[in-house]
């Protein structure tokens, strides 16, 4: 499915199993901002690879895409710093700019983007343990002792208060096959507390967590 008439003021070409557009839904949710989802045939369809998804939605073939004010945004780390740009929520202090790009990188390189091909080849290509998985979860692990370590001091990633780092890493924390699963796991606007974000899913103790379920062999999505 591509464009559709929408009133919502934004719109997210995502899919349920895809933890890198759930970066910016919980934004959306979070910041209780009107916006919909627009669905990508990714798993059964394939509709990233075809040539009208990378003409008409994503030159680079992936999802998340936002769509704000005739303004077309893709790569999760991007589209959270717009978003919190136009929006003011999640915004790192201006002294923090840099460092909340930090995470993002960092995220993008080495701790969701290791951890999701390893569940994609163990939860969807069913290669069961290859060698490749076996370097993919040590990368990962690595990457998540890391954030682990920085997070065992600080409630959140730059502090006191969660910011877009926070909602980057937290991509793959929830991560699971099932869609029904992808709308309860997004929290409603109902749940945001005073400073925004209410129960808000990044702590430390859920970093051991994800972590631990690293650690375990076969399968890694809780069904
Ligand atoms: N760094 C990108 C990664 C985006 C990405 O890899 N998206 C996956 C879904 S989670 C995708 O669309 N893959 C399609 C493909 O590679 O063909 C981001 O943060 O947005």
């Amino acid at each position: 499915m591509f464009e559709e008439a929408s009133l919502a003021e934004f719109q997210l070409h995502c899919f349920a199993e895809s933890g890198n557009s759930y970066k910016p839904a919980l934004f959306l949710t979070l910041a209780g901002l009107d916006w919909e989802p627009i669905f990508v045939d990714y798993i059964a369809g394939g509709e990233t690879r075809t040539e009208r998804y990378r003409e008409e939605i994503n030159e680079m073939g992936e999802a998340p895409v936002l769509t704000h004010r005739g303004r077309r945004v893709s790569q999760s780390g991007a589209i959270l710093t717009y978003l919190a740009d136009v929006t003011g929520h999640f915004a790192p202090a201006p002294e923090d700019r840099y460092e909340a790009l930090r995470w993002i990188l960092f995220d993008n390189h080495k701790f969701t983007s290791y951890f999701a091909t390893l569940r994609f080849m163990l939860n969807f290509a069913k290669t069961g343990e290859t060698a490749t998985t076996e370097f993919l979860r040590g990368r990962a692990k690595t990457a998540y002792a890391v954030v682990d370590k920085h997070l065992s001091t600080r409630a959140f990633v730059l502090g006191a208060r969660p910011t877009i780092a926070d909602l980057s890493l937290a991509g793959y924390m929830y991560s699971t096959p099932s869609p029904r699963v992808w709308i309860r796991r997004t929290p409603p606007p109902s749940r945001r507390g005073s400073n925004g974000c209410g129960n808000f899913p990044i702590s430390p103790r859920l970093m051991t967590f994800c972590r631990d379920e690293l650690c375990r062999k076969g399968p890694i999505d809780r069904q």
